[in-house]
């Protein structure tokens, strides 16, 4: 017997500075209309696909960083989308810029949540692996300030019981990492979703630039494969206030293997039924964990930050 989900990839065309939350909003529920006549009953849009990519930017006054943030998920300009959500019994991932008291602080995260087809939260996530740099640096055609504008994730990779099965998420730079992965599969993940805004041009390396979508696609098969798990990996993507955005939003199988991928670099709805049952094709045969793994030899993985010379 399958378990099958019905799994919708919402990759988002660019999205302008000067563009309104209402607006990328509008985008995402005429995507998630077309999902719910496809039979989907989950939606994956991109990384912080309620407004542009701002880490572009270096911006002095933090009340021009937090104009980008959001205080209350859903709030009053994303509540559409849970509403639509509910209306249609479609469940959502959704990456944004989350501004939270915590502590007693403020804290900035680049974070996603998981929402059942009731519109109700059941998962989220903060990013832990942060790209970029933190000062302006000027030589760049455009800043990546991640590092500036978010705190490094405190959720750790979790998993939910959700949909049927047992779901994970990430983000973006996240996927390049395969720790990332190796975490939610020791908890047997069988769906790891991510949303990922990934420039052709990579400035401290533009020789690898002819390589982002080799290689966006490399590490998320190698995640799905090495891991038994089906991977939903999808862009902001096109001509983005001057930058390029890759697209290659796709469904990745257990196997490796991409199951559907987009054809464009705009608006564009990909769908696959996903049968949480294929991970074990994988996960009780060549990386069933219990058999085969050999923790005692990977210590260095979580006893150093950065490369140990040899003696
Ligand atoms: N948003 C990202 O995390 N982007 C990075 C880029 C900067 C390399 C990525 O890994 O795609």
């Amino acid at each position: 017997m399958a378990r099958n989900i019905v799994i919708g990839a919402a990759q988002l065309g660019p999205i302008a500075r000067d563009e309104p939350r209402s607006s990328a909003i509008a985008r995402m529920i005429a995507l998630m209309r077309e999902a719910s006549g496809k039979g989907v009953e989950l939606v994956v849009f991109p990384e912080l696909a309620l407004t542009t990519f701002f880490p572009r930017w270096f911006m002095a006054d933090q009340a021009d960083i937090d104009a980008f943030f959001e205080t209350s998920m859903p709030g009053p300009e994303t509540a559409p989308l849970f509403e639509v959500a509910k209306e249609l019994g479609i469940g959502f991932y959704l990456g944004y810029a989350e501004l939270a008291e915590e502590d007693g602080r403020v804290r900035h995260f680049n974070a996603s949540i998981l929402v059942d087809k009731e519109g109700k939260i059941v998962g989220k996530y903060r990013k832990v692996h942060l790209p970029g740099h933190r000062e302006h640096e000027s030589w760049r055609p455009f800043q990546h300030l991640e590092k500036r504008y978010f705190e490094t994730g405190n959720l750790g990779f979790p998993t939910f019981s959700a949909f049927g099965g047992t779901v994970g998420m990430c983000l973006c730079n996240d996927r390049r990492w395969p720790e990332t992965f190796r975490v939610m599969g020791l908890q047997q993940a069988e769906l790891v979703m991510l949303g990922y805004n990934t420039p052709v041009h990579y400035p401290p390396a533009p020789e690898h630039d002819h390589l982002q979508d080799f290689h966006n696609h490399l590490v998320m098969q190698a995640g799905a494969y090495q891991n038994g798990t089906w991977v939903v990996g999808v862009a902001k993507a096109g001509h983005e206030e001057g930058c390029d955005l890759i697209g290659g939003t796709c469904i990745i199988a257990p196997t490796g293997e991409i199951a559907v991928q987009c054809q464009t670099l705009g608006d564009e709805l990909i769908v696959h039924t996903c049968d949480l049952d294929r991970c074990r094709e994988i996960q009780t045969n060549i990386f069933d964990f219990a058999q085969h793994r050999e923790p005692d030899s990977y210590q260095l993985i979580t006893a150093t930050k950065g490369v140990r010379k040899p003696n």
